[in-house]
């Protein structure tokens, strides 16, 4: 019996308020649909079946390089960080399982297994951090981790990432992904050549003590912490790391990872193409790596990465099956809130791709009717699939109306009353 942290009969009696609109709701959204013949239960059951994971750091409350303004009732650990996850999927059915970050949440694992299992939480990937120095630690990352110039630091960082994959094995987790901060700040600072050589040899140890049935993601990022050169910067050096390392290994696509206005879509689709997309890092941005909520700022962009996803899936790609993640930093809002309506954006983007006409589409392309065609994306981009969402997570036993149940519940208040608040939070950006 999964152990709820909001009680199922305020959950019950906040969908009753609101059970009539919807049922109105989605017959005239079925109606619509049918009539572009769209069957909306076929798109409910897909949406039904998409899950994305929660980053265990993501329910601490964040900050900039300037300051942090802790909230109310944050996680003291990890113990408390699965409590409020556990809250997001109770309320979503979206996010069945949590990201994990070391050391940050390193704990007794055994613990973790069942305070995991007592909530219903699975774990998703395991994230290592070199990006950072952890208390005692020996060597330090201040000039890089995996591709340091130093071959004790290499290999204390290559140390890492394997007891990263040990507690994975342990919770169940079947992926590593591994960012690194690596890079210079001045030209010359480094050899590139050398320093991607290094790198490479590293990941090479970690993939070979890497199980049959796991994957290995590499994120790659353009620049922050190093501000001049990032070892691991675009997606290009990333793909050359999959191809080099081996099938186990994959790229990581994190949206706010690029330059602003880059295309995104397109090498979502490239890595498709040649079988190396691992998964995502859901977030958002304006300027750089802001870290904002899925879909806060772009939230067509995200469709069209979701329109490649589902025109693969059409397609039939081969072992196709990406990992859907949220890293996102939550500077000025309750953290519950904005993963619950990240998750509910994410899916959003999903349905929406969903109900693209596919075989319109193709036809456009073929005859070069571009006006054509991108009226057939913007037509289901504009669609309002909310119903679906609500039905969805309705009929999972969620919320119709998440944020507004998480509200009504007073969860953040009473948690508030256990928890002291705190000025350093265990939390970062990835
Ligand atoms: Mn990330």
């Amino acid at each position: 019996m999964t152990e709820s942290r909001i009680a199922p009969d305020l959950v019950a009696a906040e969908n009753d308020k609101r059970a009539t609109a919807l049922k109105a709701d989605y017959e005239a959204l079925g109606a619509t649909l049918a009539r572009r013949d769209v069957d909306i239960e076929a798109i409910t059951r897909k949406v039904a079946e998409f899950t994305v994971a929660v980053p265990s750091w993501g329910v601490g409350t964040g900050g900039t390089r300037f300051a942090r303004f802790p909230g109310t009732g944050e996680p003291r650990g990890i113990f408390d960080k699965l409590d409020d996850c556990a809250v997001i999927n109770q309320l979503t059915q979206a996010t069945p399982t949590v990201s994990l970050h070391i050391p940050w949440d390193k704990t007794d694992v055994k613990e973790l297994k069942a305070k995991g299992d007592a909530l219903g939480l699975g774990f998703d990937a395991m994230n290592s951090n070199t990006f950072s120095d952890a208390p005692g630690q020996k060597l330090t990352y201040k000039y890089g981790s995996l591709s340091h110039t130093d071959a004790a630091t290499r290999q204390q960082a290559v140390e890492h990432n394997l007891e990263c994959i040990e507690i994975g094995k342990a919770l169940g987790s079947k992926a590593l992904t591994v960012w690194i901060g690596d890079g210079s700040n001045f030209p010359g600072q480094s050899n590139f050549t050398k320093a991607f050589e290094r790198y490479l040899a590293s990941m090479a140890d970690i993939y070979k003590a890497l199980p049959d049935d796991w994957r290995l993601f590499s994120e790659h990022k353009m620049y922050e912490p190093a501000f001049y050169s990032t070892v691991v910067q675009d997606w290009g050096t990333n793909y050359l790391i999959a191809q080099t390392l081996g099938p186990k290994a994959y790229c990581l696509v994190d949206l706010g990872h690029h330059a602003p206005n880059t295309n995104i879509e397109m090498i979502v689709a490239r890595l498709i193409q040649f079988g190396k997309l691992g998964g995502f890092h859901f977030n958002d941005s304006k300027y750089g790596d802001d870290d904002l909520d899925a879909g806060a700022i772009d939230p067509y962009r995200l469709f069209l990465v979701f329109n490649e996803l589902v025109d693969a899936e059409a397609r039939g790609v081969n072992d196709f099956h990406p990992a859907h993640m949220i890293d996102q930093s939550h500077n000025v809002t309750d953290p519950i809130e904005s993963l619950i309506n990240s998750a509910n954006e994410i899916r959003r983007a999903y349905a929406q791709a969903l109900i693209v006409d596919r075989k319109a589409l193709e036809g456009y392309q073929q005859d070069n009717d571009a006006l054509m065609a991108t009226e057939t994306l913007k037509r289901a981009y504009r669609a309002d699939v909310e119903p679906i969402l609500a039905e969805a997570r309705r009929r999972a036993g969620g919320a119709i109306d998440p944020v507004a149940t998480y509200r009504a519940s007073g969860y953040r208040k009473k948690v508030a009353a256990e928890r002291p608040a705190s000025i350093s939070g265990g939390g970062g950006i990835i």
